[in-house]
């Protein structure tokens, strides 16, 4: 190879050098020490006859000084332009698509907090329930015909998944000294067949207020007050004559649908189960009914968000359908 060729090969591999890696790599296959092609050529310039010696040495060694400059130019040039932020800021912005809270979230949140304001305390209990909880303790004995309405899914003779979360009146009054109040929100399941308004898993929220001089006004005012805040104060409630076996009385708490879009407007819906807690069930846990006494109910957190969103159907909620979803 003559030095004009070596020269233009060298010259455009420096300018063709896309970062600083490449840039050394040009610099050590001409440059190397051991190997650079310029280098072999100045090593073997002692071997020619003096008359070329004279006349390639300085050739060369001009080529050297070149090629070094090229090089310390070039390494410049890529310093400084990897420096510069490679952002188009008139490029406009990928917009970034935020989550949102499932409304049965949404609707748990405002339950929470209004009870919080109301001085009652948050607790949660285990969805897989022993039997005796689920049933015995709260008064519901192995052939009470109840216990069909709310058979369930067994996980073994003994543990089931909870069908309420009524238990945890039982585990909590256990543990605990009145006078109290709290309220317990979680999923249950039932083995049931499903429609618009009853699913096989969905959502409860308990509450149990025990103290010395408890009684049904005090729930009255509560439960009116709950439903004032959570739907506003011209929301019409009814409260009922119920039964349920660990309460007495018992008593059903209905709310006016007032949606001229909804098959039930003008209609009573059922939200939730209540009484006063029975005698029976507070001497299980071993406190005294003559001392202590109060109200317990069991609300259906999916009927409540049914009526603040205008939904018609229980199922839609877990769909999975996120047209249904993105509209909260
Ligand atoms: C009663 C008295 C107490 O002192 C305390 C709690 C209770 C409630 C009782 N543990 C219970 O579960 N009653 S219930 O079967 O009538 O359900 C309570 C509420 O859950 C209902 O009012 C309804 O709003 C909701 N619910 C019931 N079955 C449902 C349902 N929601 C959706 N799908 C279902 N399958």
């Amino acid at each position: 190879m003559t030095l004009a060729e070596l020269k233009e090969s060298a010259i455009s591999d420096i300018k063709n050098a896309k970062d600083a890696k490449e840039l050394e790599a040009a610099k050590v296959k001409y440059l190397g020490r051991k190997e650079g092609q310029l280098t072999n050529i100045l090593k073997s310039l002692k071997n020619l006859p003096e008359e070329e010696k004279r006349k390639v040495g300085p050739e060369a060694n001009a080529l050297r000084q070149e090629l070094e400059a090229a090089l310390d130019k070039k390494l410049k040039e890529l310093a400084k332009k990897s420096s510069v932020p490679s952002i188009d800021v008139t490029r406009p912005g990928v917009k970034v698509r935020a989550g949102h809270l499932h409304p049965l979230t949404l609707m748990e949140n405002d339950i929470k907090t209004i009870f919080a304001g109301l001085n009652f305390s948050i607790v949660e209990g285990p969805e897989v329930e022993t039997e005796h909880y689920n049933f015995e303790a709260l008064n519901i004995p192995a052939n009470h015909p109840v216990k069909d309405m709310w058979d369930t899914f067994w996980i073994d003779a003994q543990h089931l998944l909870r069908t309420h979360t009524s238990p945890m009146q039982i585990r909590y009054m256990e543990t605990h000294k009145p006078p109290f109040q709290i309220i317990v929100p979680g999923r249950v399941f039932r083995f049931e067949a499903t429609d618009a308004s009853h699913e096989i898993n969905f959502y409860q929220v308990e509450g149990l207020m025990i103290g010395e001089k408890v009684n049904l006004a005090n729930f009255k005012y509560i439960i009116s007050e709950f439903f004032r805040q959570l739907f506003g104060v011209n929301t019409e409630i009814r409260f009922r004559p119920s039964y349920f076996p660990f309460v007495e009385p018992g008593l059903e708490v209905d709310i006016k649908i007032q949606d001229p879009g909804s098959p039930l407007h003008n209609h009573w819906l059922e939200v939730m189960g209540a009484g006063m807690v029975h005698p029976k069930v507070l001497d299980g846990v071993k406190l005294n009914p003559k001392e202590f006494q109060g109200f317990a109910f069991g609300l259906g957190l999916e009927r409540l968000a049914m009526i603040k969103y205008k939904i018609p159907d229980i199922r839609l909620f877990y769909s999975g359908d996120l047209r249904f979803i993105n509209q909260f």
